[in-house]
């Protein structure tokens, strides 16, 4: 049995307490690792050392610091395969999927903001021939970092490798229900001789380890990845501390199919963002809405494509879609099924457990419909009422689509602006037109035309409305870990 250890200051340790509770392997329902239920004690501990580190670290040169970036990239390289395997058992997601996007990405993101530090310039203004300013972008100190359970090393990266570029120290609070990557990591961290107290992890419970970092006085800024609900929560705390924070939430992302679409080349891209991951990623689209005349068409070849996905085993190399991350998750996306069939949706496919598989938190590739569709009276109270259901406002955040067809452009872009969330949106056409005038009306923070998930990390990436506050990106997390100061110089 693998037991976790907390790393503080330069050293893996035990919880104070003594305490462990277990994580499972969401395809078997073992236990796959005892992961430390740290409480306050241990969160101060971890923040005390972050803090002595700080001014060593902020000190250091930056480009000392990129090197020790680089370092921490190639020994995640160096480790690429037990990451994935150890992030696969832990999560559920295919370790093909882990292999291909996940590490790797964990690796690139350390690499990338290497470079933005070394090739940054900073602003400069001269007012007139004896007087100019310039800007100062100072770290700011101890980090709290927060990550969910979805992407789980991905996001946690794509946190630390700004928050210590820009010279702070941070303390890191891994989702308790897949910690074994971050554990990893440490390791790793460890081993590239990074100075002990820039990087500090302590695992635990949200409710106990999470919010006592939320709270902790000597941790002036929070980067926050996870759902809405807790996202609000931690604010709420924050606020009165006004302390800087950073919050990337849910989504309940469209995707709108124009009948001018290209489906030949584009089916199986809108069925991957649809299911990848099992559909636990904040950009998938879950709420399909195809132009009329391509409904019915649209609808029957997306359906064959999703039965089509494998099912299984997340260590098989032809597996797609692994179980969901755990009972409890699994339990809300079957009531939400449950409860879109009991409103009349009809279910084109899916809907419950794989037949073959009778152990793990699996659940098929399930797409829902409006109960009738088209011009009719019924047809039209049908979707009227379809627009209005549950499934069609609030987060699944698993393998379940919807599909409606929809008449215009000012159609499909209320429906597509009607939730509470505004994270990504996805459009297929083939005109050019379409795509920058419907994607410059979508309240979201990311549209994609004829991709999805295509991620250039030096542009704004995050959501509107309830899918959070900031952005993470090149100059948006160098912004957030930094103050900005600006020096004005008489020189006459
Ligand atoms: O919980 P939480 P989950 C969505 C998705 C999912 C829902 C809940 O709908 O079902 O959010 O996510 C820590 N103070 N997304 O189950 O609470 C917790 O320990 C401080 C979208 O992950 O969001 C974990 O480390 N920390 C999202 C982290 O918060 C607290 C990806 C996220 O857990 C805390 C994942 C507290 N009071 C889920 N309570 C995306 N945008 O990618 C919990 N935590």
């Amino acid at each position: 049995m693998i037991r976790l250890s907390n790393f503080v200051d330069g050293t893996h340790v035990a919880p104070e307490n003594g305490k462990y509770f277990a994580s499972l392997n969401p395809a078997t329902e073992e236990v796959h690792v005892e992961v430390p239920r740290s409480e306050a004690s241990d969160v101060s501990k971890a923040v005390a050392a972050a803090k002595a580190a700080f001014s060593g670290w902020s000190e250091r040169r930056a480009e000392v610091r990129a090197d020790f970036l680089d370092k921490i990239a190639a020994g995640i390289d160096a480790r690429a395969e037990e990451l994935a395997r150890a992030e696969s058992l832990d999560q559920g997601k295919p370790m093909s999927l882990a292999a291909t996007l996940d590490i790797p990405r964990a690796a690139h993101n350390f690499r990338f903001f290497a470079g933005v530090l070394r090739h940054e310039l900073s602003v400069a203004a001269p007012m007139d021939r004896s007087m100019f300013s310039y800007v100062r972008r100072e770290p700011i100190g101890v980090a709290g970092l927060i990550s969910p359970w979805n992407l789980p090393v991905y996001l946690l990266t794509w946190k630390i490798a700004p928050a210590i570029a820009y010279g702070n120290t941070c303390v890191v609070k891994p989702s308790e229900m897949t910690s074994h990557t971050a554990f990893i990591l440490s390791e790793i961290i460890r081993d590239a001789g990074l100075p002990r107290g820039v990087v500090n992890f302590v695992f635990g419970l949200g409710g106990e380890a999470g919010q006592a970092l939320v709270e902790h006085k000597d941790v002036p800024m929070i980067s926050f990845t996870g759902g809405t609900v807790t996202g609000r929560k931690i604010s709420e705390t924050v606020a009165p501390q006004m302390k800087k924070l950073s919050l990337e939430l849910g989504g309940k992302n469209p995707t709108i199919v124009f009948k001018d679409v290209n489906l030949k080349k584009h089916l199986k891209m809108i069925v991957r963002s649809a299911f990848l991951n099992q559909g636990e990623i904040c950009l998938c689209g879950s709420r399909i809405y195809v132009e009329r005349d391509i409904y019915e068409s649209f609808t029957e070849a997306f359906v064959k494509e999703a039965r089509e996905l494998i099912v299984g085993d997340p260590l098989d190399k032809a597996t797609f879609m692994g179980p969901l991350v755990s009972k409890e998750h699994l339990e809300k996306v079957q009531g939400f099924v449950a409860e879109a069939k009991a409103q009349g949706l009809r279910v084109l496919t899916g809907g419950g457990r794989p037949e073959n598989l009778k152990n793990g938190f699996y659940f098929s590739p399930t797409v829902l419909a409006p109960e009738a569709t088209g011009k009719s009276s019924e047809g039209m109270a049908s979707e009227k009422a379809f627009h209005a259901s549950k499934i069609q406002s609030d987060e699944v955040f698993g393998p379940v689509v919807t599909i409606a067809p929809f008449d215009s452009e000012n159609e499909v872009v209320g429906l597509a602006n009607s939730t509470k969330y505004g994270l990504s949106a996805t459009l297929w056409t083939d005109s050019l037109s379409t795509a920058h005038g419907v994607a410059a009306k979508l309240h979201a923070g990311t549209v994609w035309v004829n991709t999805w998930m295509s991620r250039d990390l030096r542009m704004p990436f995050g959501g509107v409305k309830e899918s959070g506050l900031g952005r993470e990106g090149q100059l948006d997390s160098v912004h957030f870990f930094t103050e900005a100061k600006t020096v004005c110089i008489r020189h006459d």
